[in-house]
């Protein structure tokens, strides 16, 4: 090593060891998770020089060996002595904790991602570092390993005068992180999703660990207006516009894209410095009260709403409402647990500011759209009052008789929901040989009779009105939508248990729909499994296995030898198995396999779009996504 050791050399050291020492509190955790940040940190530095307007072109590439290359197209990262450190920018850059003098004034810092901490957090966190950096007709170079510096930034050659970028390539260090392989589909979620917020960037993401590289381009010149008609993809529009505002108000730069699709849910997504809210804030709420005064003020003046009707709720107008809010604040304050909340005030100002003035403008512009829009609002707002007397009955009988359980619910006799689990059952013969299989202390069974509702394409009048999905909502005990509470749950767990065939797989896929749509809480905090039956039992000598999938046959045939003596059976469905099969297989605690339902909330967004695939009209979009898929399937995690 070639780097003297002054006080500032040595602080440097004590600065990169805290990283490595506590890397939670720079990258949040060193889980799949915070190895992927590490990506989105280095990623979002190249981002801001595009959003400078200093570079068009971003390539990510997953290496063979599990280590990462990032390249832009920008001024390259300065190379010449900092005054302040007597170092070159480069290594400061890469060396010393919150270093980057382009986030200080002027600009927006972008991201950061939850931390804000950049490039040397990361070097801090890789087993070796390698930056390149292309300026002025030469290619300079520094490597770092464990974020020790280990010589001097160097030209390592020529490159044409034109030529200008960066290039970083890192290798995770595994002594910090549980695991160190990447998910393709968690990037490509992730900078799908940076391009369409950053109109005109093009990313390339390259996966060169497999046998055939592969390479997605992602450029959207219609930025978040592309990123509304994604989102709507498998969907009816209810009209060809995308409804845009965007403008400046102070220093805050607004942009809003929306679009009615036919479904009954609401799709909001906002970002703030490229920084996705997942739980919103006050530029959500400024847009949403913008959306609700506005239309309702353009209801009443055009006589949409009659004078003795009342004013639209926001959630009527937002049925079926798909929208982007993206907005760049100097100083983005984020609140809330998980710091994923705007707090600025002057965000809400801006935002309802921005949204009345050019929607005002856009209505009187397209006075059909907004009929369209202000009808089907007062269609939703008289099925909201049909759904509400539903349900404020079904509250005042369960009152009266001492909220009765559903009468085909066997419930389990044990009251400590720590200990207990129900089973949603398809059908009444599977549910019988459930009922007799299960162990009544801790287990539930509730017998579905055929298919349950979609509710992906039903109103919420009709939705309540269903009495599969009132026997589930009394059986849980958490009540639903304003009412719900996770701590009156009376299960642990909720174990959907159908075929494992085609249809076993559809009623779970509705089951699935119906708790992410309405109880999305009891899928976050891992409360929902799916059970797994066996697909074969395969018998020789008075001895019984059972399979859980084609390999494992394989495998079981391997080991006792193919032969006449072997009787293989293919379960059907749950009704071929009696009582003690179906326990011993796929209800016992102590043998059984079950796979938890999960959402990543990096890629929420992609979740809400795969149900809508899955359940929604459009056939084409359902089946690319089926074909697209099928690899998965055996392991599907939603
Ligand atoms: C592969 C990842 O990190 N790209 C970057 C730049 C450009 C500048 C810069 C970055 C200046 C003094 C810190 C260039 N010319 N890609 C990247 N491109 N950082 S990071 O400046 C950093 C500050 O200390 C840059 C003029 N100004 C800024």
């Amino acid at each position: 090593m070639s780097v003297d050791y002054g006080a500032d050399q040595i602080q440097i050291l004590e600065g990169l060891e805290a990283v490595r020492k506590r890397p939670g509190m720079y990258i949040g955790s060193t889980s799949l998770r915070g190895l992927h940040h590490l990506v989105y940190e280095i990623v979002d530095n190249a981002v801001d020089e595009a959003l400078g307007g200093f570079c068009d072109t971003i390539t990510v590439s997953i290496n063979k060996d599990e280590s990462i290359t990032v390249q832009d197209d920008g001024r390259g990262i300065p190379v010449g002595i900092n005054e302040k450190a007597g170092r070159p920018a480069v290594e400061v850059v890469f060396t010393v904790l919150h270093a980057g003098g382009k986030f200080g004034g002027g600009g927006y810092k972008v991201s950061g991602g939850l931390h804000g901490v950049g490039a040397s957090v990361v070097n801090a966190l890789s087993t070796w570092l390698e930056v390149k950096v292309y300026s002025e007709g030469k290619i300079y170079q520094q490597r770092y390993e464990r974020g020790n510096v280990m010589y001097d930034l160097k030209v390592v050659g020529d490159c044409p005068m034109e030529m200008h970028g960066t290039e970083v390539t890192f290798l995770p260090d595994p002594e910090i992180f549980e695991e160190t392989i990447f998910d393709f589909e968690t990037l490509k979620t992730r900078f799908r999703e940076t391009a369409f917020l950053t109109k005109d960037l093009r990313i390339v993401l390259r996966d060169l660990r497999e046998e055939e590289p592969v390479e997605e381009v992602f450029h959207y010149e219609g930025g978040i207006k592309e990123f509304v008609a994604y989102q709507n993809k498998s969907k009816e529009a209810l009209y060809n516009d995308i409804i845009y505002c965007e403008g400046f108000k102070g220093n805050i730069y607004v942009e809003v894209a929306m679009q009615h699709n036919d479904s009954y849910n609401e799709t909001t997504l906002s970002f703030v410095n490229n920084i996705i809210t997942p739980e919103g804030g006050t530029h959500v709420s400024g847009f949403k009260n913008a959306l609700t005064k506005t239309f309702n003020d353009y209801a009443r003046t055009n006589k949409l709403l009659k004078d003795s009707e009342s004013n639209l709720s926001g959630e009527d107008i937002r049925e079926g409402l798909t929208t982007i809010i993206s907005i760049k604040v100097p100083e983005p304050q984020f609140e809330g647990q998980t710091k994923q909340k705007l707090g600025n005030s002057e965000a809400r100002g801006a935002v309802d500011s921005i949204v009345s003035e050019q929607l005002t403008y856009f209505l009187e512009q397209n006075p059909s759209i907004a009929k369209t829009i202000c009808e089907k609002s007062v269609l939703a707002q008289r099925a909201r009052e049909a759904a509400r007397k539903a349900r404020d009955l079904t509250r005042r009988k369960s009152a009266l008789d001492g909220m009765s359980l559903p009468g085909k619910l066997a419930d389990c006799s044990d009251k400590n929901p720590d200990n207990c689990e129900i089973f949603i059952v398809e059908g009444d013969s599977a549910g019988g040989s459930a009922k007799s299989a299960r162990s009544r202390a801790t287990q539930a069974i509730l017998p579905l009779r055929g298919k349950i509702l979609n509710v992906e394409k039903a109103r919420l009048d009709k939705i309540y009105a269903n009495a599969e999905i009132k026997a589930m909502i009394t059986a849980f005990g958490t009540g639903i939508h304003d009412d719900f509470d996770i701590t009156k749950l009376r299960y642990n767990k909720i174990i959907i248990m159908t075929d494992a065939d085609v249809d076993g797989a559809h009623i779970s896929t509705l089951m699935l729909t119906f708790l992410y749509r309405f109880m999305p809480e009891l899928i976050k905090t891992g409360h929902v499994y799916l059970a797994q039956p066996p697909l074969y039992k395969v018998e020789k000598n008075k001895k019984v296995w059972y399979a859980y999938s084609d390999e494992e046959l394989n495998s079981i045939l391997q080991e006792i030898g193919r032969d006449g003596n072997n009787k293989i059976q293919r379960y059907k469905g749950l009704g071929e198995m009696d009582s003690e099969q179906l326990w011993e297989t796929t209800m016992d605690p102590e043998k059984r396999i079950l796979r938890k339902v999960m959402i990543n909330d990096e890629t929420e967004s992609e979740v809400d779009l795969t149900f809508n695939i899955l359940m929604g009209d459009k056939v084409e979009p359902r089946r690319d996504f089926i074909e697209e898929n099928a690899k998965y399937v055996q392991n599907l995690d939603i």
